[in-house]
């Protein structure tokens, strides 16, 4: 279904592409609509590399980020080359039938080590109206991830790409994907086209990469990202090191238990006792996770391949009971200190309470009978490939790594990365002056980014964009182009399964469309529960620093300013001397 907003203010439909699908997706068609020459200075296309294929009909379904739809498009693939480098770069263009049209064009990420999503980003791009492009970096294939050519070496960095995902390979698709979508779908001069983002996690990274360094977009709706690049990826091993220190390989069903009694506790405490944690700052502030020690905790065993974090997740594991130990809820509380130098001082932050214990899980060992470190694979190769420059992405050991060895970690990342994969750079002034607008949103209990890190970045903006305003003055002035929305219950870029309750902003890119075309910028972020009994449900999010509190089952909650709460969000990072964005 085409969003309402979309029907009304997109009277600018383009009438002048009286081509329909099948006639656009051909190759020589396509190939006649490529970008002029100079379009991207230093960029050469091969316009015999021109493929499309039709796809009719195809259904958009339990999409993260698009309600469901029924789709046609032609993907449009070509490859062009670097002048003087001799690479080969390929971008994938899907193109909606020219009827529905409505003037936009979506660039698109990745998530994890990839830099695209493949269909799903895109074909909900032509659900909306907009001709949607994705890049495979010249990473080699559009499945090749960026780590599979990082080196060119043992210790030789490949920067060229270490460049590419950085931010060039984004860029060149979006500028080339606007011109190509002008010269197909034949966009009068004059009419304004409406360029967008949309990503989650490396894909929000790769979406603030763009808002940090061009103006080539209208807009972008950018989710839980990946940013701040040195301390998010070292973050994965620090509940690793936790464990190794405080010598406690907890079962995975025993944390289980500490977060499913962290939500029985906290979430009440936003006035709604629906499975959902909707102040995680309230249970910073009231919950003490002492409370949990004691706790039976039983687990069936599983023979594993479940997907998700639990306690089944990945390998088999055997029946898990007990109860919760003093030794797990001191593993689970320095967790979620976050990182801190051996002097105390902070260097990260960490999930929010109530988020599961991803990084902190643990394996068993058939043989002994016991729970074993497992280094997080994610953390790990940032360490091996990305700092030590080794092929390789398994770390194998902690064995004298502490908490200053983290901080040391961190500080290497940065350095090496600080101009390419860090992310943060906090003044956001030409954007601005550009007239584009940013939603940004995070699941308030992420396993993987923490909510804190988006929060963070907020703040910095905030303060460098207007260092002389007070709180609130500053919170308003950004507010006009830049909103930042935490998603009660939320997990890593979706719904969470262990709080199937909260609403998920599906609509994003809609509210987006309407902040940007239609003026209309959105107060609360629309939800729609994605999991459970409820799932249809619509709900609204609080635009922060207002906080939700529900009266009774009410789905729209008060935003409420809440400053003792605000204040649990607010981290100073003294363990390094520069300032941490
Ligand atoms: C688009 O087409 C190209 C060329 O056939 C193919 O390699 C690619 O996988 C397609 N992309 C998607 C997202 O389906
Ligand atoms: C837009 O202007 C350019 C340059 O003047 C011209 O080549 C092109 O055909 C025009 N496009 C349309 C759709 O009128
Ligand atoms: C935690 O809660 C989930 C969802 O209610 C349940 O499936 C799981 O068994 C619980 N785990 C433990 C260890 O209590
Ligand atoms: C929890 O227990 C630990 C270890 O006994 C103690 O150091 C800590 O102060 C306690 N925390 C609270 C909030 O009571
Ligand atoms: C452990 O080994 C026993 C005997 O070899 C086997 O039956 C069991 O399934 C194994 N359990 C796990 C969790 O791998
Ligand atoms: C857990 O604690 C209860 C008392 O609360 C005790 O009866 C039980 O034996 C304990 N279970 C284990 C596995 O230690
Ligand atoms: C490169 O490093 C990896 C990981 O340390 C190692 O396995 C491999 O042998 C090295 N390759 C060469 C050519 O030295
Ligand atoms: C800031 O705004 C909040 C509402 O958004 C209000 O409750 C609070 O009193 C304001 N603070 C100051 C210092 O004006
Ligand atoms: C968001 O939800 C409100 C209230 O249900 C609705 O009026 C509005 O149309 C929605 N906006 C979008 C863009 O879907
Ligand atoms: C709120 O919803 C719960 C669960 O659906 C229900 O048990 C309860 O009666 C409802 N409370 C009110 C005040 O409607
Ligand atoms: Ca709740």
């Amino acid at each position: 279904m085409r969003p309402n907003v979309a029907l009304t203010i997109a009277a600018g439909f383009s009438t002048a592409a009286a081509v329909t699908l099948e006639e656009l997706c051909t190759t020589s068609y396509a190939a006649s609509k490529l970008p002029a020459t100079g379009t991207y200075q230093g960029i050469t296309i091969d316009e015999n590399s021109v493929i499309t294929t039709l796809t009719s009909n195809s259904a958009l379904k339990d999409n993260t980020f698009y309600p469901d739809a029924a789709v046609s498009y032609c993907n449009i693939t070509f490859s062009y080359t670097h002048d003087g480098r001799g690479d080969l770069v390929h971008v994938a263009y899907f193109a909606p039938d020219p009827s529905t049209f409505q003037n936009r064009f979506l660039a698109t990420g990745g998530g994890g080590l990839a830099i695209n999503s493949g269909a799903s980003s895109v074909s909900g791009g032509v659900s909306i109206g907009a001709i949607a492009g994705l890049t495979d970096g010249g990473f080699g294939s559009f499945n090749t991830q960026a780590d599979a050519h990082f080196l060119l070496a043992n210790g030789t960095v490949n920067w060229e790409n270490v460049y590419m995902f950085g931010y060039q390979a984004i860029h060149e698709m979006t500028v080339l994907g606007k011109a190509f979508t002008k010269n197909l779908m034949a966009v009068e001069n004059g009419t304004k086209m409406y360029a967008y983002y949309q990503g989650c996690s490396e894909g929000g990274r790769e979406g603030w990469s763009q808002v940090q360094r061009f103006e080539e977009l209208d807009g972008a709706s950018i989710g839980a990202p990946a940013f701040r690049y040195a301390h998010q990826q070292i973050q994965h091993l620090y509940s690793n090191v936790v464990e190794k220190t405080l010598n406690y390989f907890p079962p995975p069903c025993e944390l289980q238990a500490i977060v499913n009694a962290t939500i029985k506790f906290c979430d009440p405490l936003d006035g709604k006792t629906d499975g959902v944690v909707a102040r995680s700052d309230l249970c910073k502030l009231k919950f003490n996770i002492n409370s949990t020690i004691g706790t039976p905790y039983y687990c069936a065993a599983s023979t594993g391949g479940g997907g998700g974090f639990g306690p089944g997740a990945g390998q088999p594991t055997p029946e898990q009971k007990g109860n919760v130990s003093a030794k797990a809820v001191a593993v689970a509380s320095t967790i979620l200190s976050g990182l801190h130098d051996l002097q105390g001082r902070q260097a990260y932050f960490s999930y929010q309470p109530a988020a599961t214990f991803a990084d902190a899980r643990t394996k068993y060992n058939n043989a002994s009978g016991k729970w074993e470190l497992s280094i997080s694979g994610l953390g790990g190769e940032f360490v091996t490939r990305y700092l030590w420059l080794q092929d390789t992405s398994t770390l194998t050991s902690l064995e004298g790594v502490t908490y200053d060895t983290m901080v040391d970690w961190i500080y290497g990342l940065w350095q090496l990365y600080e101009d390419s994969l860090q992310t943060t750079w906090p003044d956001l002034s030409r954007f601005q002056a550009s007239g584009a607008k940013i939603l940004h949103f995070h699941g308030e209990s992420d396993d993987s980014i923490p909510a804190a890190s988006s929060v963070h970045y907020w703040d910095s903006v905030r303060t460098t964009l207007h260092p002389t305003l007070s709180y609130n003055d500053s919170t308003t002035a950004l507010q006009s182009f830049y909103r930042l929305f935490l998603v009660p219950g939320a997990g890593h870029c979706g719904a969470n399964t262990g709080q199937p309750n909260g609403g998920w902003p599906q609509t994003s890119m809609q509210q987006l469309i309407a902040w940007v075309e239609g003026g209309v910028a959105p107060e609360m972020l629309n939800a729609t529960v994605a999991l459970g009994a409820n799932k249809g449900q619509s709900q609204r999010i609080c635009m922060w620093p207002l906080r939700p509190v529900y009266s009774g089952n009410a789905t729209v909650p008060d935003c409420v300013w809440d400053e003792k709460s605000v204040e649990t969000w607010r981290y100073e990072l003294d363990a390094f001397k520069l300032p941490v964005y």
